[in-house]
């Protein structure tokens, strides 16, 4: 089986519904067909400044989140990167072969730098998307399910191996993203032109799976909507009803243009109204299974371990192959 990995940070008190529809859904989907490795991105979540009790709050919340959704421990490998050392050690490696240039092309680290200060912003952001490629070559991934902001990250990750590779001898394989067109992008529910994210939207521009449902169903039925009163389909004019539709769409496997047939001649409050419902009925059996599974954190945290052994299984094996090809020395 081909194999996949993907990962997410636990940088919140719960993921959004933009993580959902543009990665972890896929996630989902694809531990019928692949061989998945999904991790809990704690390294990833200390490169902004954190406080370390959230932080252990949030990994659990996180990797309960997962299992909610429908990521099966049996059925795909889940564990929490920093308890597996060598996505650490092979991002030292690949740290060296990183051109300075080449980081700092990186959108996102401009972006997020820019917000924080540039002479703030610390060396771990900087370096965030060479970890990120450590973490995909240690599985030998064939594919990485992400939403499109990730993109440019994938294609660094994608050179990384190839000049591995070419100067070393092949050792990973080049991996491609897997970035589902329809839901690549959710977009902020009051600015539906900027994504949806954790860390730039308003409180009322995101639905979050763990908030309270009726919050939730408030949230859509005050979403920013556009000029005119047509229901229709076009991101580039109608940003914000197609942004509706696009998550209408994914929650219930309607298609966009059958919703666009159904709401012919009704106006957006009627779209509206109905989203927000099935959004609320949505999140609501997902709080119930996380708040399940974090009843008992000890077992938890076994289940953790469980996969960070699975996972150290294949991880130690291309690091040993990586360390031998850079010429470090076998331990005796
Ligand atoms: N709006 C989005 N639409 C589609 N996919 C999205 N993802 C994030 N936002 C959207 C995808 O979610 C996965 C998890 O990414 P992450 O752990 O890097 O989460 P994040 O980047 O911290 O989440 P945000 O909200 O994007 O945070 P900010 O904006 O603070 O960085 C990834 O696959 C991502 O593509």
């Amino acid at each position: 089986r081909p194999r996949v990995l993907s990962g997410i940070q636990p940088t919140a008190d719960s993921f959004h519904l933009g993580n959902y529809l543009g990665a972890l859904r896929n996630w989902v989907g694809l531990q019928d067909t692949h061989d998945a490795f999904y991790c809990v991105v704690d390294l990833h979540a200390i490169t902004a400044g954190h406080e370390p009790k959230l932080l252990r709050q949030r990994t659990r919340v996180s990797a309960a989140q997962l299992l909610a959704i429908g990521i099966d421990p049996d059925r795909s490998t889940l564990f929490v990167q920093s308890q597996v050392p060598e996505h650490a050690q092979l991002a030292w490696v690949m740290n060296c072969i990183t051109g300075f240039g080449e980081a700092s092309r990186m959108t996102q680290f401009k972006d997020k730098s820019a917000k924080q200060g540039a002479e703030r912003a610390s060396v771990g952001l900087f370096t965030y998307p060479v970890l990120q490629a450590a973490d995909i070559l240690l599985y030998q991934a064939d594919a990485v399910p992400v939403g499109e902001d990730q993109r440019q990250h994938l294609e660094l990750t994608r050179d990384l191996a190839q000049r591995f590779n070419t100067n070393f001898g092949k050792t990973f394989v080049v991996p491609e993203p897997y970035i589902v067109r329809d839901t690549a992008k959710i977009t902020d529910l009051q600015e539906p032109t900027a994504k949806m994210s954790k860390s730039a939207s308003s409180p009322n521009g995101l639905i979050e799976l763990l908030e309270d449902p009726a919050r939730a169903a408030k949230k859509i039925k005050s979403a920013v909507t556009d000029t005119g009163r047509e229901i229709v389909f076009d991101p580039e004019t109608k940003p914000g009803v197609s942004n509706l539709l696009t998550i209408y769409s994914a929650l219930t496997g309607r298609s966009i243009d059958d919703l666009v047939l159904a709401y012919a001649g009704k106006g957006y409050g009627d779209l509206k109204k109905d989203l927000a419902e099935v959004v609320a009925e949505f999140i609501r059996p997902i709080q119930e299974r996380t708040k399940t599974y974090l009843e008992d954190p000890a077992q938890l945290d076994k289940l953790l371990a469980v996969g960070a052994e699975k996972a150290r299984a294949v991880s130690s094996a291309t690091l040993r192959r990586v360390y031998d090809r850079i010429g470090f020395l076998a331990p005796a």
